[in-house]
């Protein structure tokens, strides 16, 4: 809510603000930080290719914004429910109050923690003053990564994050490995991964094809979430890329749920695809190498 209610920042990111144009290696999100007025702010320079893989490189000062993440009650701790704020400012600090909707919503917040083993999608609430807020709890104390991801009015897909601290017994981080096979029991459903190809930069499909655990039938009654048949977040393993996904036909019921994206580069990435059915949302995740 006030700026000093702070969070606290990780000593990697402690490098100040470096999203000026274009800055190949930060990737798409613009997590260069810096200490202000004890707030934390993220830069993007994430604009103009929004819907393609997270190389979104070429921002130009003038369609940057910033976000500005901070806990209400100053920090997090871990299982307490804790309410995030998000304020988007152009890179002058002038507040955007304006968004589109994008997926049914002005804003998705993404959290992961560092080995990528938690993941969560939620969506704050539009304060129409200036703030966007979303109470959540994080099972850990330790770093977790926040992405906002919004269409700011007239302009095009941005997403902005910010590693944040959570106060509270950590947990031992594993490795991001490889899956050995892209098959995944969730919910009663085994869902299955095939990607068009592997190799980075390449225009790449996506396909998820849902079966009833049991009878290994095709559900063909997915129902529609955030106005399309899936949503899918791709992270590289270090969370720095975050991809943009869109999928091939909003409007499939399954068994095969489509989405296009692109790999910036060779390494490990980690999916999670979020479907609908029966009313219940369900989430599966992978991982995957691409070279
Ligand atoms: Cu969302």
């Amino acid at each position: 809510m006030k700026k000093r209610m702070m969070l606290m920042l990780t000593g990697a990111l402690a490098v100040g603000l470096l999203a000026a144009c274009g800055t190949p290696k930060e990737g798409a999100d613009g997590h260069g930080g810096t200490h202000q007025g004890g707030a934390i702010n993220a830069l993007a320079n994430d604009n103009g290719h929004g819907d393609h893989g997270g190389q979104d490189t070429g921002g130009h000062a003038a369609d940057n914004y910033k976000a500005t993440f901070t806990f209400a009650s100053g920090t997090a701790k871990a299982s307490e429910n804790t309410k995030l704020n998000v304020q988007v400012t152009d890179t002058n600090g002038k507040a955007i109050h304006d968004f589109e909707w994008n997926h049914e919503k002005l804003m998705h917040i993404i959290i992961v923690n560092k080995d990528l083993s938690y993941f969560s999608h939620i969506h704050p609430e539009w304060d129409g003053k200036g703030t966007f807020t979303v109470e959540t709890s994080f099972p850990k104390g330790g770093e977790y990564k926040v992405f906002a991801d919004f269409v700011p009015k007239g302009g095009s897909g941005t997403t902005l994050s910010k590693w944040v601290k959570v106060e509270g017994e950590t947990k031992p981080q594993e490795k991001v490995k490889a899956d050995a096979e892209l098959v995944k029991v969730v919910d009663g459903k085994e869902v299955t991964l095939t990607l068009s190809s592997a190799k980075a930069k390449d225009e790449t499909t996506l396909t998820f094809t849902v079966k009833d655990e049991k009878t290994k039938e095709g559900i063909r009654n997915l129902e529609q979430y955030l106005g399309a048949v899936g949503h899918v977040v791709v992270l590289s393993e270090d969370a720095e890329q975050y991809l943009h996904v869109h999928p091939a036909n909003e409007k499939a019921s399954g068994p095969a749920a489509e989405f296009m994206t692109a790999f910036p580069n060779p390494g490990t990435y980690k999916i999670w695809g979020q479907f609908q059915h029966q009313g219940k949302v369900f989430t599966v995740p992978y991982v995957v190498e691409i070279q």
